[in-house]
């Protein structure tokens, strides 16, 4: 509960009040399908228990304020375009301004601030705020805004007003995800197929292990790598990289004169195979089986994409070497987090033997603990 006391005490100190209403939205983690997304692909994210949470009451027409936990500072501003908001506070703003533009009557808000998502680790803290700002401005306004147009307009706020070219998996998995399922989203079609991801059932668990190295997206490589693969499917006349399939590889990559291309190319392509490898899996309840299609990802990341950094290596093979099912990278990359399907009891072990691999290396130690498919974003009622 401690994070919902604290946006809660947030926003006593701050407007002297006790909020209207609370509303919660999850980080996530992405099972498999890296870099997919902007790719028309596909994805399999699920969300984690850790959650920003808004503690909020409506202001006046046109006037917001917001404070949070991570900051001293409180922001107030009315409607904004890009850039006139920048920090932490660019994330708030962009909402209210992608709601706007989205042709709603934004209600004024007090919003303070708390979460329990770790920044800036690859678990998609900045969605899971802009889901939980966005949908209590919904709830609060009674906007209609139907949940599968929600993640474009998150997405919006991210893309044109703070200015990070991501994709859709995020705020799709914070609004869209639902609890102890793992959430088959088509980024084209923005279809979902809710696939039961119970694993406690199984005898096995999800190990988070983030590598705390630095993780960073509004710098060049995620726009570099999304480049890329828009360029490569210009030159190959698809709309997308999603419409090559596997089969294609063996006769498209030679049309593609750059080495890195081809290299890029082939890993989306594999990749969206690999997701829908791992949900046809989980759909027949072979859920062990998912570990090679999870590592083999991991080393496509590695290998092709080039969106890996040592440590989260490291903490894949100390984690296989220990006995995990499979292991991978997790998110947009450079750092950030790595996911270990792991036997249920085998979490401590895992944990040591990766701190291990760390210690001696001389890295800055990694942060483990395990994650069940926690419920999207919502209202918190008493
Ligand atoms: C980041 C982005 F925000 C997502 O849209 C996605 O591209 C991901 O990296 C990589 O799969 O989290």
């Amino acid at each position: 509960m401690s994070v919902i006391n604290d946006a809660v005490e947030a926003y006593r100190k701050q407007f002297g009040e006790e909020p209207a209403g609370l509303w919660a939205a999850p980080g996530r983690v992405n099972l498999i399908g890296e870099h997919t997304d902007y790719n028309d692909g596909f994805v399999l994210p699920f969300a984690l228990p850790q959650r920003t949470v808004a503690a909020v009451s409506p202001a006046p027409a046109g006037e917001w304020t917001v404070c949070s936990t991570f900051t001293d500072e409180a922001v107030s501003f009315g409607l904004t375009q890009p850039g006139e908001v920048t920090g932490w506070a660019a994330y708030v703003a962009g909402v209210v301004w992608a709601l706007a533009e989205d042709g709603h009557e934004v209600p004024g808000a007090r919003i303070a601030l708390a979460s329990e998502v770790p920044l800036g680790s690859g678990l998609s803290s900045s969605a899971a705020l802009e889901s939980a700002v966005l949908t209590a401005l919904v709830d609060l306004g009674g906007l209609e805004v139907p949940l599968d147009r929600r993640p474009s307009i998150a997405q919006r706020a991210e893309n044109v007003y703070v200015g990070a070219p991501t994709g859709i998996m995020d705020q799709s998995a914070s609004i869209r995800c639902q609890e102890g399922k793992a959430l088959f989203l088509d980024c084209r079609s923005f279809e979902v197929d809710q696939i039961p991801f119970d694993l406690a059932a199984e005898g096995l668990a999800i190990l988070v292990i983030n590598s705390n190295a630095p993780h960073q997206h509004v710098d060049g490589e995620y726009g570099a790598r999304r480049k890329s693969c828009e360029e490569a499917a210009a030159i190959l006349g698809v709309p997308a990289l999603r419409d090559i399939s596997v089969a294609d590889l063996d006769n498209v990559l030679p049309r593609l004169g750059d080495d890195v291309m081809r290299r890029r190319v082939r890993h989306i392509v594999t990749e969206d195979q690999r997701v829908l490898d791992t949900v046809a899996l989980l759909r027949e309840g072979r859920v062990r089986e998912i570990g090679p299609v999870l590592t083999a990802g991991h080393a496509s990341m590695r290998d092709d994409f080039e969106i890996t950094v040592d440590q989260v290596d490291v903490a894949v093979e100390a984690a296989i070497a220990a006995g995990a099912l499979g292991a991978r990278m997790t998110g947009g990359g450079f750092g950030g987090c790595v996911l270990a399907l792991i036997e249920a009891g085998k979490a401590q072990v895992t944990t040591e033997a990766v701190e291990a691999a760390y210690a001696q290396r001389g890295f800055k130690a990694p942060t483990c603990w395990t994650v069940t498919a926690g419920p999207g974003a919502t209202a918190i009622t008493a």
